[in-house]
């Protein structure tokens, strides 16, 4: 096999044959070392636009700047297709899809071999975190997408510095990609390669490895992200008694200085990302509110016993639509360059839209399926879940320690979900106990018929539903085990901006308001301010909050906090229902925490 580009030395022997035995079986056309530079990328980028998959987009308006349509059948991440391939089932749990390694091996090596033909085969060694962090952890995907080598160019530390951190007998999670779509001698290549009928997405977390067949999309591709750092690393994670977690990392800053971080997970479509970027108003113009990441938080105890993060990741892939200069403005100008967008429109003087970027679709904009926008049509201009991928150094509201490779100490964790009753617009937790009870049982609401009946709550413990390695039960444990060898666990936060009034109408105006919550957990933290002890938690009294500058009214207020007694009985009873899909594990704690609830409400 004709290999095209190689490091002068490669020190680990050990990769060195993995590479010649993913070579063999998948008999690509030639083999291509990638080094992480600007030169590569261009390069890469350049070939991209001559075989039809990147446009390049206005050099003034979106410098360095690409889109590209994938196949309407490879457009997110394939659930149904993604597997735990522990050596028992009992591991993989009753929420993840499980098959014995070797019957899926059976499946995947007569499906492997000769994969990658007429194609070449890209080696991307990569961190996962700041490089040379002690809470980093090494990768190395073999795909035979040069859209995924560039994404992961900006999702990763990817190249010559990470081979060389890896050094001669490194650990590294070995991480296997193919589009299945290898080409015949003279076959011409198509705009958007994949397999458009079978796609695999296999996790074997005690070999710490992953295959992913059939599918170029986000996390279906780019294996450092929801394989790696969530799938593969929560399963390390257990082992090594740290987290792995579904969430953003923000700074807040008060005028004097003082700085607490924050760590929240949120299921998907509730503005996380947002969240993360957040620009407080007015009435804060002198706090500062940073961003650490957006999406995976590796979370460890220092020697001091306090809790250390970092962000894995070196950038954001984030969803497009819905993204703007109100929602978020910091999103918006970090993707102003450098930045590949997928699946969304493309204007005529070649810059990109989305819906919700602004109020009417620009005349004459391409869709994502490369046709015309008919208006008059109620087809969507970008796909639901049209990508940016964007270097996260762009962001304006980067914190300064957010390639510090001790990490940043984190004062309190956030859960939230979209619940339109019920769920107050934040509660503190009596303790880690309670707290990991309210994380286990999130969820949000279904506002899409394609997700199920409108209005049933989807649970997503931790959101880390489709992303955990291992057993659900097995991880409410380890958290509440993870709790008990901290010394003083960080305060837990419930919050919930989406409760509606009897008008079907958004209490909370959310969006940069949300600040004001965030400051008052924070100021909670800090031993700042007071709160109501309620049925379920501590809550703030309106006078607690900072309402200057907006029209939040004290009924608005007990709206948004009312705790109804008919409504909790019955949610408590729904956690019980949920808890029993994975009876053969649920920790007992969970059990005697929800009769410590059961009372409360029954007594308020
Ligand atoms: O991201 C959101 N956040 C977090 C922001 C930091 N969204 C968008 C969710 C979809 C991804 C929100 N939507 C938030 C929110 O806090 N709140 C809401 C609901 C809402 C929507 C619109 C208005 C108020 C609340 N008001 C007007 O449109 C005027
Ligand atoms: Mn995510």
């Amino acid at each position: 096999m004709r290999v095209i580009k190689q490091p002068k030395k490669v020190s680990h022997k050990e990769l060195v044959k993995w590479v010649d035995e993913v070579a063999k079986q998948c008999e690509p056309d030639q083999i291509y070392w990638c080094d992480g530079s600007q030169d590569e990328y261009d390069t890469l980028c350049e070939q991209l636009v001559n075989k039809g998959t990147f446009i390049r987009l206005n050099q003034e308006k979106r410098p360095n700047s690409f889109a590209c349509f994938s196949d309407p059948s490879d457009v997110a991440r394939v659930e149904d297709k993604t597997y735990i391939c522990s050596k028992k089932a009992s591991d993989a749990g009753p929420t993840n899809n499980w098959m014995d390694p070797s019957e899926m091996k059976a499946i995947l090596t007569p499906l492997m071999k000769g994969a990658m033909r007429g194609r070449t085969m890209y080696i991307i060694p990569f961190c996962m975190g700041p490089l040379g962090s002690p809470l980093s952890k090494y990768g190395v995907e073999i795909t035979d997408s040069e859209y995924v080598v560039v994404n992961m160019r900006i999702m990763t530390r990817m190249g010559q510095r990470a081979l060389e951190e890896m050094g001669e007998d490194g650990e590294y999670v070995k991480a296997i990609h193919t589009l299945g779509a290898p080409l015949k001698k003279g076959q011409k290549d198509v705009q958007w390669p994949c397999n458009p009928t079978t796609k695999y997405i296999v996790h074997y977390p005690e070999e710490r490895t992953i295959v992913s067949y059939g599918s170029g999309y986000g996390g279906n591709a780019l294996l450092g992200k929801k394989c790696f750092a969530l799938r593969i690393a929560s399963s390390i994670a257990k082992e090594e008694n740290w987290l792995a977690e579904h969430m953003l990392i923000l700074g807040l800053e008060y005028p004097n200085g003082q700085k607490n971080y924050l760590a929240a997970a949120f299921p998907s479509a509730c503005g996380k990302t947002n969240l993360a970027m957040i620009i407080p108003p007015e009435q804060f113009r002198d706090f500062k509110v940073t961003t650490v990441g957006d999406d995976i938080a590796w979370i460890k105890k220092g020697e001091d016993g306090k809790l250390y993060a970092i962000n894995p990741e070196a950038g954001y892939f984030g969803v497009a639509p819905g993204t703007n200069y109100k929602t978020n403005p910091n999103a918006m100008a970090t993707i102003a360059s450098n930045t590949i967008f997928t699946n969304v429109g493309i204007t005529t003087d070649g810059d990109v839209w989305w819906e919700e970027m602004t109020k009417e679709a620009p005349e004459g904009v391409i869709n994502w399926k490369g046709e015309k926008h008919d208006p008059k049509k109620d087809q969507p201009v970008a796909h639901p879940n049209a990508r940016f991928t964007t270097p996260a150094a762009q962001c304006p509201s980067i914190d300064s320690e957010w390639e510090n490779p001790q990490g940043v100490p984190i004062s309190a964790f956030i859960f939230g979900g979209r619940r339109s009753n019920t769920q107050p617009l934040v509660v503190q937790s009596f303790n880690w106990e309670f707290g990991v009870y309210s994380a286990a049982t999130m969820g949000s609401e279904m506002t899409a018929a394609a997700f199920g009946e409108i209005g049933k709550v989807r649970r997503d413990p931790f959101a880390m539903l489709p992303f955990a390695g291992y057993h659900m039960a097995d991880y409410i444990k380890h958290w509440l085990q993870f709790g008990r060898s901290l010394e003083n666990p960080p305060a837990i936060y419930t919050v919930n901006w989406f409760r509606k009034d009897a008008h079907d109408k958004f209490i909370w105006p959310g969006f940069g308001e949300n600040m004001r919550i965030l400051k008052w957990i924070c100021d909670r933290t800090n031993g700042m301010t007071s709160a109501k002890e309620t049925a379920i938690g501590w809550m703030p009294e309106y006078k607690d909050l900072e309402l200057r500058g907006i029209n939040f009214t004290e009924e608005e207020f007990h709206e948004i906090s009312k705790l109804d007694k008919q409504e909790w009985l019955k949610e408590l009873s729904l956690h019980q229902v949920f808890f029993d899909t994975m009876h053969d594990k649920s920790p007992q704690e969970i059990n005697n925490i929800r009769s410590l609830l059961l009372s409360g409400i029954w007594n308020s």
